[in-house]
């Protein structure tokens, strides 16, 4: 909130309000505020209804409670707040357009305007203590995959997979997953989000799984892909240039090179290898309280790593009709190159 602060003063505006429940958490280091509201001058507030009253007097930090009472409107609670620190402008990191409206109407004089970068360029460099959570919810996630891995076989079906997984993490200590676990087997593979059904898993399948611990509220993202059985030709010369993309991608990853780059290269090597329209998505996405967040590896991003980042890099080859493959770990950036935090035996 500090560090909030000084951006705030350097860039001319009085406060920020804050609604995303994420960022509420990072900031206040409480999980279910409904707005804060950080002044340049003066308290910081978290505005909480009744029933997290008392949750929020012994865990968040560096705050003033408002409760929002049963009957009362937070709107009018915000309102009372800014007419009386007199602020004129203030940022926001997103806000529904109902709820700005309601807000709006009652201060005319003030200006309001979506200040994203605020909070994501904290968020995006993952502390000390942050990372400690991240690891553990990556640890957790390549523990379920291993036994995903161990329980496939011709017959078992996708959602039974998935919830041996599941449960792994869970009895490890994982609070949730971070999405929705994905295994995919056959030509459904072919869809990068597919699954999960009732499908039995076949000989000769492609069988994607994409799995994600949560530890603390900290995400790590995985997937692997495996044939069952011999497969074809094709499938493992499919899994081999997938494999090669991301270790080219793997060797790129340094603080100070910009996220397209990284994406650039390994995008080539599918192209050069005749798979280049199968590759339909980014590289990969930054891993934090929020399972896609910045900063984005793909062609368009204008993020430049920094260490402390924590990201994904998973590319993909998908063909209609016949399947796809797809490779996927959570990796930390550092100065001297990327550190892989999911894996099974280093893999
Ligand atoms: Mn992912």
């Amino acid at each position: 909130m500090k560090k909030v602060r000084e951006k705030l003063a350097e860039i001319g505006f009085d406060a920020f309000l804050v609604s995303d429940e994420k960022n509420i958490y990072y900031l206040s280091g409480f999980p279910w505020g409904l707005k804060l509201l950080i002044p340049v001058e003066g308290e910081n507030i978290l505005f909480v209804n009744s029933v997290n009253y008392e949750a929020a007097k012994s865990l968040a930090k560096n705050v003033l409670i408002e409760l929002v009472g049963i009957g009362e409107k937070i709107e009018k609670k915000i309102s009372d707040v800014v007419l009386r620190g007199r602020f004129k402008s203030i940022g926001l990191d997103k806000m529904d357009v109902s709820e700005y409206w309601r807000i709006k109407n009652s201060l005319e004089e003030v200006r309001f305007e979506v200040l994203g970068d605020v909070i994501w360029s904290l968020r995006k460099v993952k502390d000390e203590s942050e990372l400690v959570l991240i690891k553990r919810a990556a640890e957790l996630t390549s523990r379920g995959m291993e036994r995903a891995l161990e329980v496939i076989k011709p017959g078992i079906k996708e959602w039974v997979v998935a919830a041996e997984a599941e449960y792994e993490m869970r009895k490890l200590g994982s609070s949730g997953v971070a999405f929705d676990t994905i295994v995919c087997s056959g030509p459904e593979t072919a869809y990068p989000h597919g699954g999960l059904g009732e499908r039995e898993i076949k000989d000769g399948d492609f069988v994607v799984i994409d799995i994600g611990a949560k530890y603390r509220g900290y995400c790590a993202d995985m997937t692997r892909t495996v044939i069952v059985g011999e497969g074809a030709r094709m499938q493992k010369h499919i899994y081999e240039i997938v494999v090669g993309a991301q270790r080219i991608a793997l060797n790129h990853i340094r603080a100070g090179i910009k996220a397209k780059e990284i994406d650039e290269a390994a995008r080539k090597f599918i192209v050069e290898n005749g798979y280049g329209e199968y590759f339909i998505h980014n590289l990969g996405h930054g891993v934090g309280l929020d399972i896609h967040e910045p900063p984005m590896l793909g062609p368009l991003s204008e993020d430049l790593l920094l260490a402390g980042n924590v990201v994904t890099v998973e590319p993909g080859i998908y063909i209609p009709g016949l399947g796809g493959a797809r490779i996927e770990d959570t990796i930390l950036v550092e100065k001297g190159g990327a550190i892989k935090l999911t894996g099974i035996n280093g893999e």
